[in-house]
């Protein structure tokens, strides 16, 4: 059966709750307060079934909101899931602030749908009724809620006059209405948290996508806390599953009512990231009193949640009435925000709705050169070309598909059919789960190949770059890294080497000779310590003649395995080190040695003590005073 959800809107005491109650008999003012004041405080709700001229039977949820000016978020919280509005307008008041200040935000919202309600139509004669009528006309000129567009009819809640009327008009554009997508990503706003006795923790709201069933995991956002569905009602009847457009009470478990709240929201588990900063079209209301300067801060209200932002705005330095701008919202706690989302801003003082828009982009780039082109993309591009502007801006970073999801609220399906066209003309590539723009690919090949030959060049004694090193020196990750470097290779632009990546023809190889004389070489010193032996006569006992022996010292001492201290002198670097080491300790007896002590201490004679003395100076890890070392 298909679902829609009506609000109704409009100044207090025009008979908001007494409309909702003459159609479904039920009174959406739950709270003893407000019937005690007789006004309503907080949102209310309400529910029937409606049939339409094609006989189809729609199930309809009401949600009730406060009129009062005070209680503007409260109305705001509802208002979010919306599918049709009651515009309620009282004939013996007609349009008073409140009127104007709730269709002006359901303008901002992008409502598409509504009806104007005449209420206390048995208040007045047919004059004044028919005065109203023109002068509500004219308020809704060139906007959603224009005649003969949408219906305006005159009801009486207290005789029942004009309810059957409105019934069906009611039921007609319901049966019109696009149903919400249920196979979409869930997601459940919460309006309500309470305990009901013998079931524990309830929350409610408007299930603006998607589908829940009970035992599903859900997370609540931004909490991050994992709750389970125990049971499902819908309309106060339980159900197998709460689908979009529905309203929906959970019953929770693993949560108790302390956890959560109002503007909190339920999604499936590690699908979604919340947010501290937003790329948003904000739009300042013609009936903003002043501009809105860069920087400013106000209040933010977006379905059930409500918090502050500061607003940067991308170009200009002031938004005038009237106007719309990119713009960035920077939240101060984190919050679940989806490209798609509405919102409204209201001035910090006095507290009044001076705009709103529509959120572009919870994942924004700080600094993102052409964020405006990018934006542009999001607010008025197919999905084929806003997932390809996504892809695009991460460049050889690449994007996955998790992250696609968490970033577009669209599912895994949704995203491979649009991308599908894409991958086939080669414009983006699928590297294992990242998806990369083929120009990033491209170009981080002739990066590659650039950085080689600048390596080639300067070091022109080494076989290549090691393969983890080159991949940190071009920023790629491993995935497009190693695309990169097997596309290269099969065009036979560079060879793998083992560990080691090249450009063709260049740099040094050590043939396995020479491979096993490095190696003796090391080794020779390594076990000597600081008992070196003489080089000319490590390099006699080679199997290598001598030009190619030098070449291995060179690179040993290039890779500093081999440190020369001295034209004499070189050592392996773990002998240096535990020279150091020694020096060290021996601080903690002196803070200054005289050679004597110094050749005792490392067990060295004089000829090998000066030099390493010198060198030890030379690294400042001591400072010759005459006769005697400090150690530094
Ligand atoms: N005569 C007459 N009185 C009505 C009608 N509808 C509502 N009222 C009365 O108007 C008063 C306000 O009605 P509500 O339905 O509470 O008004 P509301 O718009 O919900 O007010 P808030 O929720 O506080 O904004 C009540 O005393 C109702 O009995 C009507 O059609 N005819
Ligand atoms: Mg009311």
């Amino acid at each position: 059966m298909k679902s829609i959800i009506v609000g109704t809107a409009g100044h207090i005491d025009h008979g908001k709750t007494a409309l909702v109650k003459a159609l479904t008999g039920i009174d959406a003012d739950r709270l003893a307060e407000e019937k005690r004041r007789g006004i309503t405080i907080d949102l209310g709700f309400a529910h029937m079934h409606l049939t339409a001229p094609n006989g189809e039977v729609v199930r309809v949820g009401f949600v009730d909101v406060p009129g009062h000016e005070r209680f503007v978020r409260n109305m705001l919280a509802g208002v979010g899931g919306i599918d049709i509005v009651l515009l309620v307008i009282a004939a013996d008041e007609a349009i008073k602030p409140q009127t104007r200040e709730h269709f002006e935000i359901l303008q901002l919202l992008n409502l598409k749908h509504g009806i104007t309600v005449l209420t206390k139509s048995d208040l007045v004669d047919s004059e004044t009724l028919e005065v109203v009528r023109l002068e509500v006309e004219d308020f809704l000129q060139g906007t959603f809620l224009e005649s003969p567009k949408a219906p305006m009819l005159a009801v009486s809640s207290l005789t029942g006059s004009g309810l059957d009327d409105l019934k069906r008009a009611l039921a007609e554009m319901a049966a019109r209405s696009q149903p919400r997508d249920s196979a979409a990503i869930a997601r459940l706003p919460i309006d309500r948290v309470f305990t009901m006795k013998g079931f524990g923790t309830v929350v409610t709201g408007t299930l603006v996508a998607g589908t829940v069933h009970p035992e599903d995991e859900l997370e609540v956002f931004p909490t991050g806390r994992r709750v389970r569905v125990r049971g499902i009602q819908v309309h106060g009847q339980s159900a197998d599953a709460a689908l979009a457009g529905e309203r929906t009470a959970l019953n929770l478990a693993a949560v108790s009512t302390s956890d959560l709240a109002r503007g909190m929201t339920l999604a499936p588990p590690s699908t979604f990231e919340i947010a501290r900063r937003v790329d948003v079209r904000l739009r300042l209301l013609p009936s903003a009193p002043r501009p809105l300067k860069h920087r400013a801060r106000v209040h933010f209200h977006s379905y059930t949640m409500e918090t502050v932002a500061e607003v940067a705005l991308h170009d200009a330095g002031q938004l005038s009435p009237g106007a719309e701008a990119w713009a960035r919202l920077k939240l101060p706690q984190a919050a679940l925000l989806l490209p798609g989302d509405r919102f409204i801003i209201r001035q910090f003082s006095p507290v009044i709705t001076i705009g709103g828009g529509l959120v572009l982009d919870a994942a924004p780039i700080t600094r993102m050169p052409g964020v405006r082109d990018f934006l542009k993309i999001l607010a008025e591009g197919t999905p084929d070309a806003i997932l390809r502007a996504r892809i695009a801006r991460r460049h050889r970073q690449g994007i996955s598909m998790a992250k696609l999801v968490a970033e577009t609220s669209w599912t895994r399906r949704a995203i491979e059919a649009e991308l599908v066209q894409t991958v086939r003309s080669g414009e983006v590539v699928r590297v294992d789960d990242l998806f990369l723009h083929s120009p990033a690919l491209q170009e981080l090949k002739s990066y590659l190949i650039n950085v080689l030959s600048d390596f080639h060049s300067r070091n022109p004694l080494a076989t290549g770059v090691g393969k983890e090193e080159l991949r940190v020196l071009v920023d790629a990750p491993p995935e497009v890294f190693g695309a990169a470097v097997a596309q290269l290779l099969l065009e036979k632009k560079l060879e793998v080497l083992g560990d080691v990546v090249r450009l063709p023809g260049r740099g040094v190889v050590l043939k396995d000779e020479e491979a096993e004389s490095k190696k003796k070489i090391e080794d020779a010193f390594a076990a000597a310590g600081v008992q070196v032996p003489a080089l000319q006569e490590v390099l006699g006992g080679l199997r290598i003649d001598k030009t190619r022996a030098q070449k291995i010292v060179t690179l040993l001492l290039r890779d500093k395995v081999l440190i020369k201290i001295s034209d004499e002198l070189v050592f392996h670097c773990s002998a240096l080190e535990e020279v150091r080491r020694q020096i060290a300790a021996y601080k903690k007896k002196s803070l200054q040695i005289d050679v004597a002590h110094f050749k005792e201490l490392i067990g060295v004679t004089r000829k090998y003590a000066i030099p390493l003395l010198e060198y030890l100076d030379r690294q400042r890890v001591t400072r010759r005073v005459g006769d005697i070392r400090e150690i530094l």
